[in-house]
């Protein structure tokens, strides 16, 4: 059965991009093999954030998770920082990834580039290590992620390649898997850019409460084109509640443009509104009652267990391989 690996990092609230180009990719992959999905909250550390709110997003992310379907008996639902190999093999693949490629990354460029140089951390350059040690701990072979996060995979694929070139045979070859529609949800405010949930501007965050989220959407940037079609050219910020709706309702974008023909945005940002609601509505009350139910702890230390199984068997074999003096 092939290892299905993904991790989202607790450093804000889910918005629902993460919801669509993640968390439900999580959730229609789970029977197609042994997932292993987890908080990064290593990660989360490379910005600054506050202890409290790391440990709240935490079992927040968890709960959603749980929420959005995922199955703690056919999924392995842990926190990166539950199993030490995760850091322990970043330790040694950091030798076998190299500044230029580094360096290159749209994330670090991105992140790095609104700050100082001497608030930059070690640790924001060396994601991508830290990343692909997450995905060949598991031998990891599907990989669903965002269209964001494709450049770091890749990374990890190169860094496969060179290792095991080097070695032999030792880790598992990962490829990323991409919704065809979805992989990228734009920002309400500004379709130009993604939505994420470092930066509020145009979100819609899992928490918001409906009247907020009917209320984003209505206000959401369009264009001045009066009709529903489907061109992220010309048309960003409709293709983008398009994409949306799309994902939410398995309709297609000939059935919406079909739907909409010869009617108004006002109508159309209604039944995207009507269907971020009911999905996210019930979604947060069931997350709600997972967190008051405790079973979150429970979750986590059964997940880490598993993974801690599989990733110190892989460790060591790549100690082994690279030559460190092993029992
Ligand atoms: P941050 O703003 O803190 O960088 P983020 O919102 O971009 O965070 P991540 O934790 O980096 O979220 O991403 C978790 C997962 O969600 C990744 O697989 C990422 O590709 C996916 N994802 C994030 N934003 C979007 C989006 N707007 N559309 C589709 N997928 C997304
Ligand atoms: N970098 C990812 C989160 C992440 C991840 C991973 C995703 C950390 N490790 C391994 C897939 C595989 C992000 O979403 N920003």
């Amino acid at each position: 059965m092939d290892h299905i690996l993904s991790g989202i990092k607790p450093t804000g609230q889910l918005t629902l991009g993460n919801y669509i180009g993640a968390i439900n990719k999580f959730v229609k992959l789970q029977d197609s093999g042994e997932s292993f999905l987890f908080i990064a909250d290593l990660h989360a550390l490379t910005l600054p954030i506050e202890p409290e709110v790391l440990r709240t997003n935490s079992r927040d992310l968890a709960a959603f998770y749980l929420a959005a379907g995922l199955d703690p008996n056919k999924s392995n639902i842990f926190l990166q920082s539950d199993v030490s190999a995760h850091a322990e093999l970043a330790i040694i693949l950091q030798n076998y990834l190299y500044m230029g490629e580094l360096s290159r990354m749209t994330q670090f460029k991105d992140k790095s580039s609104k700050m100082k140089e001497e608030a930059i951390g070690l640790g924001l350059f060396a994601y991508p290590v830290l990343m692909a040690a997450d995905i060949v701990l598991y031998d990891s072979k599907v990989i669903p992620v965002g269209e964001d996060q494709v450049q770091h995979v890749e990374l990890a694929r190169d860094l496969v390649k060179r290792f095991n070139n080097r070695y032999g045979d030792v880790l598992v070859m990962p490829r990323a898997e991409v919704n065809k529609v979805g992989a990228r949800i734009m920002s309400l405010s500004d379709p130009t850019k993604k939505m994420s949930k470092s930066d509020p501007k145009g979100d819609i965050y899992l928490k918001d409460d409906p009247a907020v989220m009917r209320k984003k959407i209505m206000s959401a940037v369009t264009d001045m084109e009066a009709h529903v079609h489907y061109d992220p050219e010309k048309q960003p910020g409709i293709s983008n509640l398009m994409t949306i709706l799309s994902c939410l309702t398995g309709k297609s974008f000939d059935e919406i443009e079909k739907e909409f023909e010869g009617k108004g945005y006002g109508d159309f940002k209604r039944a995207v509104a009507d269907a971020v609601v009911n999905e996210l509505e019930p979604l947060q009350q069931r997350a709600k009652q997972i967190i008051d139910s405790g079973l979150v702890d429970e979750v986590l230390e059964k997940g880490a267990k598993r993974a801690n199984e599989i990733a110190s068997g892989v460790l060591s074999r790549v100690q082994k391989a690279i030559g460190l003096y092993h029992k």
